[in-house]
């Protein structure tokens, strides 16, 4: 793995202590190499490759059932799964902290982690897909799981947020009947990891409250570059609580620093099998480079007073709070800076419930919300068992006393002959507000008891036109070739065909073409009118970074024997001090010999071959100069691939003096510009933006960045 310095190392290790990391270094074990291995009940064992068998030295006889040791070892092993989650199986997670800016919002909330800017919060994170099971690929098209476990002095807080703000139901008792559409169909487990198939689209076909959602999973941001480039939200409306009892409604928002960030589907489908862990790598390199993902927290707020003002339900899941009606706050970020030591004991075993909030921090009635907070807690019971908060992951760094007690698998050890309330010793007393104790805010409750949602829950489309209209014109070209692709995927016509009619509900244009795309009824009218606004915060592109960076971008430089290294090194250390991560590919993991007369001993290292990574893994690339290097990449069929699969994808390429001409040979394509950019440098650099401007392709993420070469 490359290293951006030597210095970016060094505070790794010093600065990402916590409390929380501090607090799990009582439970880490680092085996000495050299080491003796034992028992789990601490005996030495002198073999563990023979079970203990009859035998007269020539031939094998009956191995022994009393041979406690070979049994230890297969009945560790028989029972090393535990349940993985009923969704988001598979996910990655890291350590971080987070801090406010100031006290900007405690005219919202008493909850010191988000007013008292002398605190660091330590947080763990989770990040997910939601279809696959846990050995599915990083990159197939799904919502990504965004889940938060701040550890506060005042208690855990856990949001359990997404990459995407809204919701395919409305209401928690569909979840089931939605997570069983969108899984692999029961008769024959057939798709991982997909939406792509008949029961997922069926589902949404009838269940029109998903139609919003729906545009966005097929949008760009079903298919993020990295977790680091993804917007999170908590989805749901929480509320907050001030210290002269008022209540506001909550919407929280992360905006990533590097930018919303997507791949191009070709690309997405290709690292699916070229590299299916290419996400959870990605957030360890960055993090192990010194590149820590950051976010800003942000939070929309109303007023008790405001909550029937706007023509959706603010407890709606299925709804945004457009910032043109309500603005957006920072308030803190957010940063991660640790990988986990152990994949098990930290990723998998750690259980998040959205039912857990600190003083300061409520729920709503969002009746999504509102079945979370029942289905988090159980489904912890069957993954980890009944004390799964004790496990430490889980645990809060605060104190923790009360009188629950036993159960299978209790770690903590409570010295007491207490474990009741009340008592005569006065242990573990309920704790007064003024203290801190939780207390709910008296919230005033009237309705009859019924099976129903409110009046504004039966509008389904309106958002669903805001999203679409506010796209960019290549994103809706995604959009269009994603619901195509997934429509395609179904073999039902009933249900190819219906999904056209949710469509024209949305966008008489957007219907027809998927309907000729995929043998559809074209309508003959819209179902609905288009109402024609926009938002402007709902294209990704309007999270561009205000400076255009290369940080933590993986770089390959394309070599082969006799390159003109002396320039090449001079480019990799740019980028390199730019924060970049350049890999050299070469015709062979080996020396690459430079050109004639440089002196670079046996040559340069390629890290890897043409055939060993592909383009797709890679966010931009550099070709350097030499005649004899330039010969043989055009010569070989792979290095050829390599780029012209680049330019497909709109990367950024740069090249200098021969490999500029290695370039032309290469990327043949009617009406493409090669331009260089004017940042002063006398060499030539080309770059596939002018694809861009012919309209041909859609810009993709990667592309949007400025790849500086040169002085
Ligand atoms: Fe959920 C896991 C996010 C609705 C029931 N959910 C889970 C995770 C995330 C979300 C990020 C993974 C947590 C982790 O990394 O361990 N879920 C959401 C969001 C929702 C949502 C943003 C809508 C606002 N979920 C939702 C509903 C229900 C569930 C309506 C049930 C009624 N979700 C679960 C679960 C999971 C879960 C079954 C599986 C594993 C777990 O909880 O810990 O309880």
């Amino acid at each position: 793995m490359s290293s951006f310095t030597q210095s970016a190392k060094e505070m790794f290790t010093t600065t990402t202590s916590s409390k929380k990391v501090d607090d799990l270094q009582r439970d880490i074990q680092e085996p000495v190499a050299g080491g003796g291995l034992t028992t789990d009940h601490g005996v030495k064992v002198s073999d563990t490759d023979n079970w203990l068998k009859v035998t007269d030295g020539h031939k094998s006889g009956p191995s022994l059932l009393e041979d406690q040791i070979a049994r230890e070892k297969i009945h560790r092993f028989d029972h090393e799964r535990i349940p993985e989650r009923v969704v988001h199986a598979r996910g990655a997670g890291a350590h971080g902290y987070f801090k406010v800016y100031d006290d900007r919002a405690s005219k919202y909330t008493t909850a010191p982690v988000l007013t008292d800017s002398s605190r660091s919060t330590p947080v763990f994170m989770r990040f997910s897909t939601v279809q696959g099971s846990k050995g599915s690929a990083d990159t197939v098209r799904d919502v990504r799981g965004f889940a938060i476990k701040f550890y506060t002095d005042e208690g855990n807080w856990d949001l359990v947020g997404n990459d995407i703000p809204v919701f395919f139901i409305q209401d928690a008792i569909k979840f089931p009947d939605f997570v069983h559409a969108v899984k692999p169909e029961p008769h024959n487990e057939v798709p991982q990891g997909q939406s792509a198939h008949n029961n997922f689209w069926d589902f949404v076909g009838l269940q029109p409250e998903s139609a919003h959602m729906v545009m966005w999973v097929m949008s760009d941001r079903g298919i993020p570059r990295s977790f680091r480039m993804m917007q999170g939200f908590g989805v749901n409306t929480y509320t907050l609580l001030n210290s002269k009892g008022e209540r506001h409604f909550v919407k929280f928002h992360f905006i990533p620093e590097l930018g919303v960030h997507s791949f191009v589907w070709d690309e997405a489908l290709k690292i699916c099998g070229q590299d299916p862990d290419f996400h959870r790598k990605d957030l360890n390199e960055a993090i192990e480079n010194g590149a820590y993902p950051k976010w800003t927290l942000a939070i929309q707020t109303l007023p008790e007073s405001r909550e029937h003002e706007f023509d959706f339900d603010i407890l709606d899941a299925t709804k945004i709070w457009p910032e043109e009606l309500v603005p957006l706050q920072e308030i803190g970020e957010l940063v991660l800076n640790r990988p986990v030591d152990e994949f098990f004991s930290e990723t998998e075993q750690v259980a998040f419930c959205t039912s857990h909030v600190v003083p300061g921090i409520g729920f709503s009635d969002d009746p999504l919300l509102q079945g979370r907070n029942f289905s988090y807690f159980d489904t912890q019971i069957s993954r980890l068992g009944i004390n799964w908060e004790e496990l430490p992951i889980n645990r809060p760094v605060c104190p923790v006393l009360n009188h629950n007690r036993d159960g299978k698998s209790r770690h903590r050890i409570v010295k007491s002959e207490i474990n009741y309330w009340p008592n005569r010793k006065d242990t573990g007393r309920p704790v007064a507000p003024a203290d801190g104790g939780f207390v709910e805010y008296a919230q005033r409750v009237e309705g009859i008891k019924q099976r129903a949602r409110g009046e504004k829950f039966q509008e389904h489309f309106n958002q669903a036109q805001l999203f679409y209209n506010s796209l960019r014109p290549h994103e809706q070209s995604h959009l269009i070739s994603a619901i195509s692709f997934e429509l395609s995927h179904c073999e039902d016509p009933v249900v190819y065909k219906s999904y056209i009619n949710v469509l024209n509900d949305i966008d008489f244009e957007l219907a027809k073409t998927v309907a000729v795309n995929v043998n559809g009824d074209l309508p003959d009218k819209p179902g609905r009118p288009n109402h024609g606004q926009k938002s402007k915060s709902l294209s990704q592109t309007y999270y561009m970074p205000k400076e255009p960076t290369i940080v933590s971008r993986r770089i390959a430089i394309l070599v082969a024997d006799g390159f003109n290294a002396v320039e090449m090194q001079a480019v990799r250390a740019a980028l390199t001090s730019a924060k970049a991560v350049c890999y050299i590919i070469g015709p062979r993991r080996n020396h690459i010999r430079p050109a004639a007369g440089q002196d670079f001993g046996q040559g340069v290292f390629a890290d890897h071959h043409f055939e060993g990574q592909r383009s797709t893994l890679f966010d931009a690339i550099y070709i350097p100069s030499g005649e004899e290097h330039v010969k043989a990449l055009a010569k070989n069929g792979r290095a050829v691939h390599w780029v012209r699969e680049a330019f497909g994808h709109c990367k950024p390429i740069g090249a200098v003096g021969d490999g500029v001409n290695f370039l032309r040979e290469v990327v043949r394509l009617p009406g493409v510009k090669l331009f260089a950019p004017s940042h002063g440098s006398n060499d030539e650099v080309v770059s596939s933006y002018g694809v861009v401007t012919t309209g041909q392709y859609s810009i993709s993420s990667a592309a949007t960045d400025v790849l500086k070469i040169g002085p």
